[in-house]
């Protein structure tokens, strides 16, 4: 059969067993043929049992040039179902063609429609990285494989453009790349002329932004939509033009672990407000260099993207909760989550707000999942990474709401508080967290708030904090319960951990297997910087 003849091109390699991790498949580039190759089988095949539009994207996000990757974006324009990604494995790793023809068949008796549906549909996008074109090719030939399927290059695109373009396609919106910069600039206008006219002066030439593209995707993407925008001065650095190499010494996740200036600033950049994007442009930090000469950073992380966030839906909910004609009026349940690592200064402030806070495990799959049930739900995960979404119900409510108020009382505080809302369920991505939507969204919350950054930085003190990974042999051994709080197994441990973290005031720690290398993570939190590099520290010895 056709199948048998192409995937016989596509061996996988000997002697490694793939799986279909937090963030998809990762490896070496030269690995990944064969594995990128049936996921583009796998993506046509999801997309006829759904009978929609699936994403697939090849990207290594903030991992080394070398490596690259490959992940499935569902019709919602979310991370692949869970319930499919045995079904990943299973292929990634058919030893031969004929195993892998045999699992397809078994799978689709199961319930695949093949006579008298729409045919496959998949977009494929992929990052900077040099072994992206050939993948690509892989992932079409794939895809080919399924009769009738059509594959559609969207070319090097960011992975949350990826995913806004399969939401978008599947809730029958324009869906083209120029639609996506469109519809993010439109609501950022729309939004910075809501800002408060005492407010509205504050921008001027030494406001500027300083960015920095890690190299990636994010940079050139984010001066495409500057050009569509007012009233911004943003500074791109690390293009990945000028010879830097991809997540070297810059971006998001270099920044937010290492707490050093990313390449490119140094002490010119003194007290000026930045930030950096990770490789394939879905995390975002900001950060300001400080006057000490060793490169330190004052870090504004996810944890405070999500403070700022919250911040701002609140007031606006507020003011709309003061409405008089209260039969109209409905209160939104405002919902935020968060994972073990959020700093744990972050989850008091949030607390105080009033805020209701949910834990869930490290990944974006279970911190969206978590978000979806409330009328307004923020994610974000101390890396960057982290958006806003917005219900059904509660979206259809807003544009009713802004119509009726629209004749009913123009130019109330009431109709901007609800625009704005609704300009923030336009700007920001719904389909998975985006560096380029959430810097629009920080930038003109500052301005509404009249903010610097070090105001913002002010919200509240992030308590020292210390992660370390250990290599194990095993650490499928260490299984972690309660939002990856707490370890089950190995017996004791937990205990261990106890003894050791009740030594320290404010302490707090716990270790999790990574999901995404093969080590064991510990994290430690206390009163002193020195008090938490030994709370992890020792935590570590015992997980060794
Ligand atoms: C992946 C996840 C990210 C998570 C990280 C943890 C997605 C799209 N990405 O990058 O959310 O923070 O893994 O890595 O889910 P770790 O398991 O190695 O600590
Ligand atoms: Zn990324």
């Amino acid at each position: 059969s056709l199948l048998i003849s192409s995937s016989s091109h596509f061996l996988p390699p000997q002697g490694v067993r793939l799986s279909y991790g937090t963030a998809g498949f990762r490896a070496d580039a030269s690995l990944l043929s064969s594995t990128v190759y049936r996921m583009g089988i796998l993506a046509a095949l999801r997309s006829l049992k759904t009978q929609a539009v699936i994403g697939l994207m090849i990207t290594a996000s903030h991992n080394k040039i070398s490596d690259n990757g490959v992940k499935i974006a569902d019709p919602n324009g979310g991370m692949l179902s869970q319930h499919w990604e045995p079904f990943a494995d299973a292929l990634a790793n058919a030893p031969s063609p004929q195993d892998l023809v045999q699992l397809i068949n078994d799978f689709v008796k199961e319930g695949i429609p093949f006579n008298g549906v729409r045919p496959a549909e998949v977009i494929l996008g992929r990052d900077t990285r040099p072994s992206g074109d050939a993948l690509l090719k892989a992932a079409k030939e794939g895809i080919a494989s399924i009769v009738g399927a059509i594959a559609t290059d969207m070319g090097i695109l960011t992975t949350p453009q990826l995913h806004w373009m399969v939401r978008a396609r599947n809730m029958g919106m324009k869906a083209s790349e120029e639609d996506y910069f469109e519809q993010l600039s439109s609501s950022f206008r729309c939004l910075m002329d809501l800002i408060p006219s005492e407010k509205s002066n504050r921008s001027g030439p030494n406001d500027k932004l300083v960015v920095d593209g890690a190299n990636g995707v994010g940079g050139g993407n984010l001066e495409v939509l500057l050009k569509q925008l007012n009233g911004l001065s943003i500074e791109i650095r690390n293009y990945g033009e000028d010879g830097g190499v991809l997540n070297e010494g810059v971006g998001a996740d270099f920044v937010q672990k290492e707490k050093v200036v990313p390449n490119g600033f140094d002490s010119k950049d003194v007290g000026i407000r930045c930030a950096s994007l990770d490789g394939d442009a879905d995390r975002l930090v900001y950060f300001s260099v400080t006057a000490e000469s060793n490169g330190k950073i004052e870090l504004v992380d996810g944890d405070k993207i999500l403070s700022l966030f919250a911040l701002f839906i609140r007031e606006q909910l507020i003011i709309l909760s003061e409405e008089e004609d209260a039969k109209n009026s409905r209160q939104a349940h405002l919902g935020v989550v968060q994972t073990a690592y959020a700093n744990g200064a972050s989850t008091n402030y949030l607390k105080q707000l009033g805020l209701e806070v949910n834990f869930t495990p490290t990944g974006v799959k279970y911190l969206h999942e978590k978000a979806a049930e409330f009328d307004i739900g923020i994610y974000f995960e101390a890396n960057g990474h982290g958006t806003i979404l917005f219900s059904e119900d509660f979206s259809g409510w807003l544009v009713a709401k802004t119509k009726e108020l629209s004749s009913k009382s123009k130019g109330s505080e009431l109709e901007k508080a609800a625009l704005r809302l609704l300009a923030v369920n336009k700007l920001i991505n719904q389909a998975v967290g985006d560096a380029l939507s959430g810097l629009l969204l920080v930038e003109v919350i500052l301005q509404h708030m009249g903010w610097s950054i070090h105001r913002w930085n002010e919200l509240y003190h992030d308590l020292p904090s210390r992660q370390l990974k250990v290599k194990v042999a095993d650490r499928t051994a260490v299984v972690t319960a309660n939002a990856e709080t707490v370890v089950v197994s190995p017996l004791g441990l937990q205990e261990a951990i106890n003894a050791e973290t009740a030594k320290h005031s404010q302490g707090r720690c716990f270790v999790r297997p990574s999901g995404t290398e093969d080590v064991v993570r510990v994290y430690a939190e206390a009163s002193t910087q020195e008090a938490a590099d030994s709370l992890a520290n020792s935590v570590a010895k015992l997980v060794d």
